[in-house]
């Protein structure tokens, strides 16, 4: 997968990027990411990337020209590849990024992410450019950098050959809808607190039994609305209804 990123801070991919992951990823060349500096496409003499908002308000706006230039710059016609290739806007308005997302994003081979900075970006990029818009969530940060990086994140990871193995993808789906069972390792009594018996028996049918429950039970008390949509069996939805009416004490 081609990831192109535009922005005015590529000094803030270089981390993560370089790190884990990522790093194996694009060793690897499964994943090449292209960071662009937005500002590398102004043309005036201080090199300006933002201004006023028309209408008046506090804070700068992304200038449309360098981002339309940068785009270009990368890709000769745009609009030939548009349908293959989403052009993603990070912005606190985007739709709600989620796992289902990031797999639907994971089918392109082509990928390019537009941070934007300061107050905002001119309209007319989302209006003439973009395809997609992307919020990773209802909490304010300075600009999409971070946000391009969570996307990127979820994205490569779902990359076949990305995971050391397959079979923690095929556990995300496994559980998804639900939150995770609590999990431990050695030693079995750490300051005296010991780890639930159960995992030390060797009995596989109880471990799962346990685990589901385990899972079941945090969803309920922390993140209820996920039940609504989780598969559950006639069984585990009778363990809710009886959790609901004698909750387990914590
Ligand atoms: C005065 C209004 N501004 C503050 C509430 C609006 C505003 C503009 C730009 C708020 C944040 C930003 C910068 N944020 C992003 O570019 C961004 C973002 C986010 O802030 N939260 C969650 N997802 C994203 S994706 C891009």
């Amino acid at each position: 997968m081609d990831i192109d990123i535009l922005t005015l801070f590529p000094q803030m991919f270089q981390g993560p990027f370089s790190t884990g992951i990522f790093e194996r990823a694009i060793d690897h060349g499964l994943v090449s990411i292209n960071l662009h500096n937005i500002r590398d496409y102004t043309y005036d003499k201080h090199h300006t990337a933002d201004d006023y908002a028309y209408g008046g308000g506090a804070g700068m706006i992304l200038k449309p020209e360098p981002i339309f230039e940068a785009l270009e710059s990368i890709e000769m016609d745009v609009k030939l590849e548009a349908g293959d290739m989403p052009i993603i806007l990070l912005t606190p308005q985007g739709r709600l990024f989620s796992q289902p997302i990031a797999y639907e994003l994971s089918k392109y081979s082509r990928l390019i992410l537009i941070c934007g900075h300061y107050e905002g970006v001119d309209g007319r990029v989302a209006e003439h450019l973009v395809t997609d818009e992307i919020s990773i969530g209802d909490y304010v940060l300075s600009g999409g950098e971070l946000a391009a990086m969570v996307v990127v994140d979820a994205v490569v990871r779902l990359l076949p050959g990305v995971l050391g193995s397959e079979a923690s993808l095929q556990d995300d789906s496994h559980v998804a809808g639900l939150l995770e069972y609590p999990q431990y390792t050695r030693p079995a009594v750490y300051r005296e607190w010991s780890v639930p018996e159960v995992l030390l028996s060797g009995n596989h049918a109880q471990v799962s039994k346990w685990r589901r429950e385990q899972a079941i039970q945090r969803t309920l008390e922390r993140r209820p609305e996920l039940l609504d949509k989780a598969s559950l069996s006639l069984e585990e939805r009778r363990l809710v209804e009886r959790l609901l009416t004698s909750p387990l004490d914590k």
